[in-house]
């Protein structure tokens, strides 16, 4: 297979995916994101471990969700669709009304009010999707856009759609093409199980292609305050700073459970406490600035590390071995996070001396 840098998973991932010669591909460029070897992390987990982090906030969206809805889009134009819709807790929604821009449909999307961030929002009416927030959370805002999708009026592209697994699981691909094999552990943020549901499939599919040796454990995370899979029951009224992970009921619960158990792996939860050092731990350390939800992947890392209480230790696992964490979304996205925990600038006078003073020289 002939490699296409930057021209999207599609062209990449074609043979691996729904898509036909009538398919009219709907693309940005997504995937291909960096596969960055962390040595601080590395350090961290000890044991001569290697630890490398997935940024899928890279991508033209600055989420993962873009490589399941260039599918999505593309599929949903094949069938010829005029409109697409979704629920979000922000990223689907900044993600499907691009792509709508894109392929030059209409694009609505329904959000629980006051709980967006806000340069998710603002993605959103940039790409000029009709925006409609809702005094409920993304559970109550699923239910309804499930209704809209049944009257045949709109493409759900949630990911209860498959077309948007498919192109999820490309993120597993990438990984094995570049590392050679699967790693030994995936850890990954875990909200309505989508994405751990779409890595687990395509780490499964590259093995039974004999593309790698090996199938990795996959590890979730949960926001404390909103981990139904965690403590196996819905959560009426999920609670979290993390707010793409705010969910209480997950679309693909099941499916997550299913690669969680079948590949060894854990679910486990982070407060929002270690949600909010970890971002600025992994910026600080390894130059990489992400939202809160994927700071929930790092924070569930160092717990693995360090806690006595995490639901999977990393103490005593095989020397050498080789973790890949997924992190999501742009920690640009959700500025208002960062901000309150910044002391406010005074300026100090146009001089080299008060500058010098200022910076402590
Ligand atoms: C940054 O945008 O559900 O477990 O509506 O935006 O596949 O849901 C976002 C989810 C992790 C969780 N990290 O992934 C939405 C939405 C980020 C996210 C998740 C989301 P899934």
């Amino acid at each position: 297979m002939k490699f296409k840098r930057g021209r999207g998973v599609i062209a990449r991932y074609r043979d691996f995916l729904p898509i036909t010669d009538k398919t009219p591909v709907i693309s940005l460029g997504e995937g291909d994101t960096p596969l960055i070897f962390c040595p601080e992390l590395s350090k961290r987990v000890g044991r001569g471990c290697r630890v490398f982090v997935k940024n899928e906030g890279v991508n033209p969206t600055g989420s993962f969700k873009d490589r399941g809805m260039t599918v999505a889009a593309s599929m949903s134009m094949e069938r010829g669709a005029r409109a697409l819709i979704c629920a979000s807790t922000g990223n689907t929604s900044a993600s499907a009304a691009a792509y709508a821009a894109r392929a030059g449909i209409s694009c609505s999307v329904i959000l629980p009010a006051g709980k967006i961030a806000r340069g998710k929002l603002l993605q959103a009416f940039a790409y000029g999707a009709k925006i409609v927030a809702i005094d409920g959370n993304f559970d109550d805002a699923l239910g309804i856009v499930r209704e809209l999708g049944e009257r045949g009026d709109f493409v759900i592209v949630n990911s209860i759609n498959p077309d948007r697994i498919a192109g999820q699981k490309t993120a597993a691909f990438e990984i094995v093409d570049e590392i050679g094999d699967a790693p030994d552990y995936h850890v990954l943020p875990v909200g309505n199980a989508g994405n751990i549901t779409a890595y687990w499939t395509g780490y499964r599919e590259y093995h039974a292609r004999q593309r790698s040796t090996k199938l990795p454990a996959m590890i979730g995370f949960q926001a404390a305050g909103a981990a139904p899979i965690f403590h196996n029951r819905i959560i009426e009224e999920p609670e979290t700073i993390a707010s793409a992970i705010r969910i209480g009921n997950p679309a693909s619960w099941k499916q997550a459970r299913a690669a969680i158990e079948e590949s060894r792996g854990a679910v486990d939860v982070v407060t929002d406490e270690e949600i909010l050092d970890a971002q600025i731990w992994l910026a600080r350390h390894e130059g990489i600035f992400v939202e809160p939800a994927s700071a929930a992947a790092i924070g569930g890392l160092l717990k693995c590390c360090d806690s006595n209480e995490a639901v999977y230790s990393f103490r005593k696992i095989q020397e050498e071995s080789r973790i890949v964490c997924t992190v999501t979304g742009h920690g640009l996205k959700d500025a208002d996070v960062i901000m309150q925990r910044m002391r406010e600038l005074k300026p100090v006078a146009a001089t080299l001396n008060a500058v010098r003073r200022a910076l402590e020289l």
